[in-house]
């Protein structure tokens, strides 16, 4: 049976999984949930999801929370409680409901599982579910047709990596038609793709589920005792061995490049990777596509300036991203990102750095690869980046030398 686009809005529920602890992204996530981690300059990582929703038409949301998820909470309710409940359009946060123990979301799956009662209360055909985590644009109305097509009890959105990173991941073997036939979660030494050496083709974490499928599925998985906390682990290894019609989907990137976008942004460096891109010449990610418009929450700041005084060509910003009540006055900034309402003092130099909200750098300071959380200020002659001895003694380093400074650090 073909449905239409609006019949099969109308009948999809979507759950964004926005619950990781995200101990890969410490100290960034030490106070929040890696979904409300600054992602820029203007936005929040959970934004890029959410814009997804919204450009593919999907306005029956729910956010499943867990961990420090205040700020999260707090950006939904200014940025995104644009929905009218009158047209049967939402978003609602919610935490864990402990229907089936007193524990918090014991998985992805899990989440979902605490929350049945959402999805078969207003009798939803399809259940769309998303990670809040992740940076890539894309239709998801295109997916949930595929799913329709293919007559799919599941349908995971897949992609092509480089198999020596493949390890992070769900990494799926499939038939000429899609169908798969091997799902393996986070293997040792991933299968590459027949043909392709050197590349696996990996689960994204965004499922089609058909609500009768899963339901079925999930309940048999409980009444056999089995596990069924997360969907990697147990749900879709359940439905393969039980011959479910599984289906990967090959991810179309919205931004229309020739290679395919989408990253999941859960450690430092590949948060620090997806930020120097938007800052490339030539990005893969664009923010500046008005097809594909990104949305946040818009504050009430004046707009950037950068000052030099009389006959000094100082003041300056190349290859980066200013946002808004920030002020370069008489130092350099190169390839770097600037938050909200941040103040770069005379002499100083950043570079490769990505400095949040109302951070203030004092004179003469040099800043190299460096994230700097919100709110800190930086004193005159700092030296950050250049000594990976003395930078480790204070902050956290990663493997490839970013240092990390966190929120409200005091010198
Ligand atoms: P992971 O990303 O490792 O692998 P996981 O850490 O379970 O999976 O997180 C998936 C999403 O769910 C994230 O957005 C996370 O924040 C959220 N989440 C995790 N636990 C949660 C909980 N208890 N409550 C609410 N939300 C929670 C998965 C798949 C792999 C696939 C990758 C792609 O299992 O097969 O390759 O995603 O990123
Ligand atoms: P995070 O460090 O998690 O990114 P922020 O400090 O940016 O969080 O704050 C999250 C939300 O809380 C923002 O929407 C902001 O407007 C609001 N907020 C920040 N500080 C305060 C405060 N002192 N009182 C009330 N709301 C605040």
């Amino acid at each position: 049976m073909a449905y239409t686009g609006s019949e099969i809005l109308r009948k999809t529920l979507t759950m964004i999984l926005a619950g990781g602890q995200g101990e890969r992204l410490f100290p960034l996530t030490k106070d929040r949930t890696k979904p409300s981690v600054s992602f820029g300059g203007k936005y929040r990582i959970i934004d890029f999801t959410l814009s997804n929703c919204l450009n593919s038409g999907f306005r029956k949301i729910y956010v499943l929370t867990q961990y420090k998820s205040d700020s999260l909470n707090r950006h939904l309710y200014e940025a995104w409680n644009i929905f009218n409940p009158e047209l049967g359009e939402f978003i609602y946060s919610i935490p864990p409901q402990f229907k089936t123990s007193s524990d918090w979301y014991l998985g992805t799956a899990n989440a979902i599982y605490q929350n049945f009662n959402l999805i078969e209360d207003h009798h939803y055909d399809w259940v769309l579910i998303l990670s809040g985590d992740h940076i890539y644009k894309m239709d998801y109305l295109k997916m949930i047709q595929y799913h329709i097509e293919k007559k799919a009890d599941l349908t995971l959105s897949a992609i092509n990596i480089p198999k020596d990173q493949a390890s992070r991941f769900g990494v799926i073997q499939i038939s000429e038609d899609y169908t798969i036939q091997s799902f393996i979660e986070k293997p040792k030494d991933p299968p590459a793709i027949p043909n392709t050496p050197d590349q696996s083709f990996v689960n994204m974490g965004i499922y089609v589920f058909s609500v009768k499928a899963l339901k079925e599925a999930m309940y048999k998985m409980e009444e056999e005792k089995l596990p069924s906390l997360d969907f990697g682990k147990h749900v879709i290894p359940y439905m393969l061995k039980k011959n479910y019609n599984l289906k990967a989907y090959r991810f179309i990137d919205e931004n229309k490049k020739p290679e395919p976008y989408w990253v999941d942004v859960g450690t430092i460096e590949s948060y620090y990777a997806a930020s120097m891109d938007l800052i490339s010449v030539n990005p893969h990610f664009n923010l500046y596509d008005m097809h594909w418009p990104l949305r946040t929450e818009q504050r009430q700041f004046p707009p950037a300036k950068t000052v030099s005084h009389e006959g000094e060509r100082v003041g300056r910003a190349i290859n980066s991203l200013i946002t808004d009540g920030t002020i370069i006055s008489g130092g350099l900034v190169e390839r770097s990102i600037l938050g909200f309402n941040v103040r770069v003092n005379s002499y100083t130099y950043i570079t490769d750095s990505i400095i949040m909200d109302n951070c203030n750098i004092g004179r003469y300071s040099r800043i190299r690869r460096a994230i700097i959380d919100k709110n800190v200020h930086i004193p005159e002659g700092t030296e950050i980046g250049f000594d990976p001895e003395e930078d480790k003694k204070r902050f956290k380093v990663s493997e490839t030398g970013i240092v990390i400074i966190p929120k409200n650090y005091k010198f």
